[in-house]
């Protein structure tokens, strides 16, 4: 069939709208309809040429919610017609990953999906007769996209498709960075470095837990209000602080944080975030991705004084097991995602998208087919 898509040609050059073409489903594959894509800050690390597994030509995109329009042969889980939200992160429930109950890194798929193909070494994308990769298994920058059964959470279908798609990552990374990784307790002190789609999200989610100080950093000062709306206590901005930063949080945080998280992708951050810890206990949850080469440091002796750096990939969700009470907790009310898509676009204007998240001025945009 054909599709229109947005495809990342090369690194660094914005997307172009054409129509693809897309082979139907083969077996434990499901032929999707996407209705509604976020777009998170990662597609712009892989498009920008950061990232250590981007290759092009590509169909990008991994936050989305959509409709089963066909399923391949062995298919037990989904149907035509069931609404689905596509996992980055797949819940296979069978490899050595999802039976051991300390990590949600299902690791069925994940050699072929970093290299932008089907589980069978193939991809199901192609423009004038080239082939086009997929993206981290999802691909939701098309219209339509073939996704691996394992790689779908099926979820009620009263959820509205221009919300949802935002729990197929920013939402389940920063809440369940909380809930799932860090699993932090009530009444914990925070530090959240990096106000934007995912650092709101673990605000939001320390608030849901009943955490009693949620310090906020971000450069930007425009991040404030809604980071406070979300439930942050107080604000930094370091370029505000005239000394160090780290020793202004420890002492706002009255000896340090409980717990920190890392929302940028900025290694000199992250090692801020750990030393911002509380000696003894505090842990440091690196959520942000930095680009190829980047490595993090800092003196041992600030984990032999027992903080801890934990890493989260997909706020630690199992993803068909999970999404769908995420999806529950936001038609309930308990979460807030309505707030957050501060900005749509139809397909044709998805560098809209980007251009906005460059200039600070969104906090999500949201494609809508
Ligand atoms: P975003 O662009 O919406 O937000 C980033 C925020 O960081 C912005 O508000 C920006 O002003 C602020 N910032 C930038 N540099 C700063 C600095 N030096 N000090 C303080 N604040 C600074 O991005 P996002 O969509 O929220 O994504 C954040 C990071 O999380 C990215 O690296 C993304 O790739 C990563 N991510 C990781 C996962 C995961 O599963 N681990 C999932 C989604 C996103
Ligand atoms: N490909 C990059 C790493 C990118 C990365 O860390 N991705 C996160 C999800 S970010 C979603 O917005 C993730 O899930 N990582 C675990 C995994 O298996 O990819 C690189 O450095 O190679
Ligand atoms: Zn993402
Ligand atoms: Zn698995």
């Amino acid at each position: 069939m054909k599709t229109r898509a947005a495809v990342a040609f090369e690194a660094g050059k914005p997307l172009e709208v054409v129509e693809v073409d897309l082979e139907g489903p083969k077996a434990g594959e499901v032929l999707v309809e996407i209705k509604a894509t976020g777009i998170c800050h990662t597609d712009e690390f892989t498009l920008s040429g950061a990232d250590p597994e981007g290759a092009f030509p590509a169909i990008l995109g991994h936050e989305g919610a959509g409709v089963v329009v066909e399923t391949g042969p062995g298919v037990t889980s989904v149907k035509v017609g069931d609404h689905v939200i596509p996992l980055y992160t797949p819940e296979c429930r069978e490899c050595d990953y999802c039976l051991n109950g300390k990590t949600n890194l299902c690791q069925k798929i994940r050699a072929t999906q970093g290299q932008g193909v089907m589980p069978d070494g193939t991809s199901r994308f192609s423009y004038k007769g080239e082939k086009l990769l997929h993206y981290m298994g999802c691909s939701t920058f098309s219209n339509y996209s073939v996704l691996p059964e394992i790689s779908l959470a099926k979820v009620r279908k009263d959820a509205p498709f221009d919300k949802i798609c935002y729990i197929g990552c920013g939402v389940t990374t920063g809440v369940g960075a909380v809930m799932f990784t860090a699993k932090v307790e009530p009444n914990s002190t925070a530090v959240v470095f990096g106000l934007g789609g995912i650092g709101l999200n673990v605000i939001q989610g320390l608030k849901l837990i009943g955490a009693r100080q949620i310090v906020g950093v971000d450069t930007n000062p425009a991040k404030r209000a809604i980071a406070e709306q979300f439930g942050m206590t107080h604000y930094v901005n370091p370029k505000e602080i005239s000394g160090d930063l780290v020793g202004h949080l420890v002492e706002l945080t009255g000896g340090g944080a409980d717990y920190s998280f890392e929302c940028i992708g900025n290694t000199e951050v992250m090692r801020a975030a750990l030393e911002c810890c509380h000696k003894g206990w505090g842990e440091s949850i690196i959520i942000g991705v930095a680009p190829a080469g980047a490595e993090i440091s800092t003196r041992p002796f600030q984990l032999v004084t027992g903080r801890v750096w934990r890493g989260s990939a997909f706020g630690g969700a199992r993803g068909r097991t999970d999404v769908p009470k995420i999806v529950d907790m936001y038609m309930e009310g308990r979460i807030d995602i309505d707030s957050l898509i501060t900005h749509t676009m139809p397909l044709d204007d998805i560098n809209k998208g980007f251009d906005l998240m460059h200039a600070g001025e969104s906090i999500r945009s949201v494609v809508l087919y």
